[in-house]
């Protein structure tokens, strides 16, 4: 309960904070996008976890506030790399609250334009069930890539659609789950699976991001089989945006 009341004020006292995990593209070699993770230390609870936070946000509905603060932040860190020459995109969790709500694309569209960037400079990282709830989110979806900004389905392969709903999604990128990737260096069948989700996905036009990535034979397994890019743990960990600067500096 004290966590719960304490969150609410966690942007006023600034205790939150966006990190960045670089996300490789494989045909580059080269980290051209970021993921953006939400950081969070309560002056009671030190750090504390967005998988234990972000849900008693949802609850509250606090996430509308704390969501909004991270897209900004993550446009005023965009506009900050090009300053330093650093030319990046970033994919922004985005949680279904925050998708009901009518203004969410013109502040979108404000937090990009204010920092000069373009709608194309975020992706919005929905998850499954966002798209097996309702035909509100599918229209709010679809307004929004009519703005130019691109979608990301997170964590395929959890949820409950089945490859064929692919085709119908208003999706541009799919984000397989770092669960099928953890199988995929002693399971036969993952291997397999994981293989026609890269094969479907480029027939349907979208590009696919493997996540979880924290062995070198994943790395390598993955790539042979097409993943356009790779994140996880073997390429960074989630870093601060002065970490992502220094990280892409040594890398280049
Ligand atoms: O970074 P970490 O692995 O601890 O993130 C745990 C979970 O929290 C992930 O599922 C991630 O998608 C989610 N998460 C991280 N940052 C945000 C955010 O800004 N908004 C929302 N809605 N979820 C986030
Ligand atoms: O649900 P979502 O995909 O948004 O979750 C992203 C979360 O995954 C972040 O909390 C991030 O810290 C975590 N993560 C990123 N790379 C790896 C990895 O290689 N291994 C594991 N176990 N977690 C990772
Ligand atoms: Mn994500
Ligand atoms: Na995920």
């Amino acid at each position: 309960k004290v966590l719960r009341q304490q969150l609410l004020t966690a942007i006023d006292n600034q205790e939150l904070e966006v990190h960045y995990q670089p996300i490789l593209s494989t045909e580059a070699l080269g980290i051209r996008k970021v993921e953006a993770l939400l950081r969070w230390s309560s002056p009671t609870y030190g750090a504390i976890s967005p998988s234990e936070f972000i849900p008693l946000a949802e609850s509250n509905g606090s996430i509308v506030n704390i969501g909004r603060w991270v897209f900004q932040q993550v446009c005023r860190d965009l506009s900050s790399f090009n300053d330093q020459g650093l030319s990046l995109r970033a994919a922004v969790n985005i949680s279904a609250m925050q998708l009901m709500q009518p203004h969410l694309l013109n502040e979108l569209l404000e937090a990009v334009k204010d920092n000069g960037l373009s709608p194309y400079s975020l992706e919005l990282e929905i998850t499954e069930s966002v798209l097996m709830s309702g035909d509100s989110f599918f229209t709010s979806l679809q307004n929004l890539r009519e703005h130019g900004f691109r979608i990301s389905l997170d964590d395929f392969g959890t949820g409950f659609s089945s490859l064929s709903y692919l085709r119908r999604f208003p999706v541009d990128v799919i984000k397989i789950d770092r669960s099928f990737i953890s199988e995929i260096t002693h399971s036969q069948s993952d291997d397999t699976l994981v293989k026609a989700i890269i094969e479907l996905s480029h027939n349907l036009g979208l590009l696919v991001v493997s996540e979880g990535i924290e062995l070198k034979i994943q790395f390598d397994m993955l790539r042979n089989l097409g993943s356009d890019e790779l994140q996880g743990y073997y390429i960074s960990k989630p870093l601060k945006a002065s970490g992502i600067i220094s990280f892409l500096s040594q890398d280049t």
